[in-house]
This record gives C-alpha cells, structure tokens and sequence, in this order.
C-alpha cells in the first residue's frame, strides 16, 4: 500500500475528462454497460481478482459477420488505498460473521460505494482478435530465429497486427493529452511516457506507465540497431526521473522492459512497480531495457541475429503460420 501518488481534486477532474473525451476528441456518452448483454466469460482470475467477459451491445448495427456489436469488458478489483482504510474499517454498511474457532473468524465486510470501487476496461467495438486475446487458452512456447522472423513473423505482422490508431492518437494530443507525465519531442529520439491503460493511478504499489516512441516505423526489439540506442537511453534516463520526480519512486524499484512479442507493433516500453506482478512481465516475455541497450552497444545487429523466444496461445494465428513452417 502506498499514498495516493495524486491530490483527490486532480483526480476527480481526470476522471470527469476521461469520460467526455474518446479517442477523436469529440464527446461521447458513456458506454452502455448496464444493457451489456453477457455472451460469455472469456476468463476470471482468483489471483488477479479479475473477470475478462464478451458482451454485446444491443441495438447497435451489426455486420454480417457479427462484429461491431462485441464488446469486452474488463472487471477488476482494485488494491487498497492506504488513507482509505480507516473510512473502510468506520463506515462499512454490514458486518457478517462467516465462522469463528478459537481465536480466529472471518467477516463478510460490506463497503460503502464510494469505496467498493470497481476498475472497468472496455474495448468496443472488440475485434475477433481482441476476444480471442483475453479468452483463456493453451500456451505454447515458441523459439523464432532471425530467418523464422523474416519469413514466418514479419509477413503476418504486416497482415495481421493490432490497429496501432490509440498510440498514434497519444502521439498526436488527440487523446490521453492531460495524463502525459513526460515528453521528448524530438522527432527522432524522442518518446510520450503516460499511465498505462491497466494502472488507475489511485496507488503506486500497480504502478504501471508507457513510453511511446515518436517515431513509426520502428515494429519491436527485432528491428532495434545501435542507431537506436540515443532514443533508448533518453526513455531510460528520462521516464526514470519523471517517475521518480512525479510519483516519488526511484529508479531502483522500477521494472523497465519491452515484450516481445507486443501486441500493438509501434515501439514501446514498460515501466511497472517493481513489487508489482504485472501481466507479461515474466521472463518468456520481458526483455529489460538496460540490457537491451547493452545488447545493442556490444553488437548493432544482436536483435537480427539471436533467436527469441515468447509465448503464444494455441489458437494465434502466427502459432498457426510456425506450425504450418514445421517450427512448433
Ligand atoms: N495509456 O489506449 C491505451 C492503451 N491500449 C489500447 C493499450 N495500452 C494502452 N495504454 C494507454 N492507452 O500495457 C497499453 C496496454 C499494454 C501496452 C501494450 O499498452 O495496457 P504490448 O504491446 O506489449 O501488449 O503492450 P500486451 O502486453 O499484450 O497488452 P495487454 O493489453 O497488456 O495484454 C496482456 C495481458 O494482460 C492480456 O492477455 C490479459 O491477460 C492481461 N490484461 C490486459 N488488460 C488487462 C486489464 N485491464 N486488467 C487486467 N489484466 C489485463
């Protein structure tokens, strides 16, 4: 548990924004989430105290083949906030007792609303792709060399890829513009660092932020050279001391990685609490920048040359491509 890294009032104002500003700029209704009509639950997490579920929207215009109506629907608990707790324990609505032995028991504590807050991503309108990534499945590990990038990954990334159109939107101060935390606006080697869309900003023990690159064609870690390593220091060195001056945490307990594979093919980087578990933050998927960087100033060509692994589920379609190739 940490302080609220940010005055209520300042808060309040994000919020109020983040619900009349959408990614264009022009103002929207909320999304209709009480007429969600629930398909399925795609995946819960006891662990993460998370529901990822797939629902439609009804009376929206729906394509022939389904899509535009889907909606996904994150449900998440938040963590608790330490100036919080008092109001909790003072001016919760019922207190139940579920058992007692000895000198243990256990209570059904019930919170007031202002307290019982629940985090809620949406991604409408959901792509089959964006169902299928939150939907539990079989994971595979997948050992791709250089040759297997350009002949099996590259081409599918160039088909099949995540619209990039919300990073660009970041890029551009059409949307997110009053939560950039820091900027370098050098066309070249400069980036956007802002809160990352999994972190609520109410608690730094989540904290989670991204540098955005500004430049566009640089995909992932395969296509990072030593001309690359001016951009790379300046997120390292600066995204550490905007985190630090903003939030208060230093530079030694921040994870700062990239994934590969990403899911959206435009340069980015990760900067999470280090006591935070963050979804992809484990070895099969992170790669730390400061090794990276290394990487690079001892061989330019390290990322073309080295095979990678990552994991992918078993019903990707890239899996499907390094099956098809013989490599799974
Ligand atoms: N500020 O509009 C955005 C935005 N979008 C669309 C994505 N991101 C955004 N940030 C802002 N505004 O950390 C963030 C994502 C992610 C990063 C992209 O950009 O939150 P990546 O390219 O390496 O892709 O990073 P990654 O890691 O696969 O994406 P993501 O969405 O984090 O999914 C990884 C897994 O985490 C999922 O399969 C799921 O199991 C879990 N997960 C995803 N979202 C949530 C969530 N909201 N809550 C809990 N778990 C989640």
């Amino acid at each position: 548990m940490a302080e609220s890294p940010r005055p209520k009032r300042k808060r309040e104002e994000e919020e109020e924004a983040a619900g009349a500003e959408p990614h264009d700029g022009a103002a929207v209704p909320a999304f209709p989430l009480a007429e969600l009509r629930l398909r399925r639950v795609l995946r819960e997490s006891a662990r993460e105290k998370a529901v990822f579920l797939h629902g439609e929207v009804p009376g929206e215009a729906v394509s022939p083949s389904g899509e535009g109506a889907n909606a996904v629907v994150i449900l998440e608990k938040t963590p608790f906030q330490e100036e919080k707790i008092l109001d909790l324990l003072k001016k919760h609505t019922k207190l139940e007792l579920q058992m007692r032995n000895d000198i243990y028991s256990t209570y059904h504590l019930y919170p007031p609303p202002e307290l019982s807050e629940i985090k809620t991503t949406v991604v409408y309108p959901a792509t089959e792709k964006h169902l299928q990534k939150y939907l539990r499945q079989e994971v595979h590990l997948i050992r791709e060399t250089w040759e297997d990038y350009k002949s099996i990954t590259l081409p599918f990334i160039q088909s099949q890829s995540f619209s990039i159109q919300w990073v660009y939107n970041i890029l551009e101060k059409k949307a997110e513009a009053d939560r950039i935390v820091h900027e370098n606006p050098d066309p070249c080697d400069g980036f956007v660092l802002v809160p990352d869309l999994k972190w609520n900003q109410n608690q730094l023990d989540d904290l989670y932020l991204i540098a955005l690159i500004h430049r566009r064609e640089v995909k992932s870690l395969r296509d990072l050279t030593a001309e690359h390593l001016p951009l790379l220091r300046n997120v390292l060195q600066e995204g550490k001391e905007a985190i630090r001056k903003r939030f208060g945490v230093p530079a030694s307990q921040l994870r700062i990685y990239l994934h590969y594979q990403p899911s959206y093919y435009h340069l980015h980087v990760h900067f999470t609490a280090l006591g935070y578990d963050a979804p992809g933050s484990s070895v099969e998927r992170a790669h730390l920048l400061a090794d990276v960087i290394d990487n690079l100033a001892m061989d330019s060509t390290y990322y073309q040359k080295r095979a990678l692994t990552f994991p992918l589920r078993a019903d990707e379609l890239l899996f499907k491509k390094f099956q098809e190739a013989g490599r799974v």
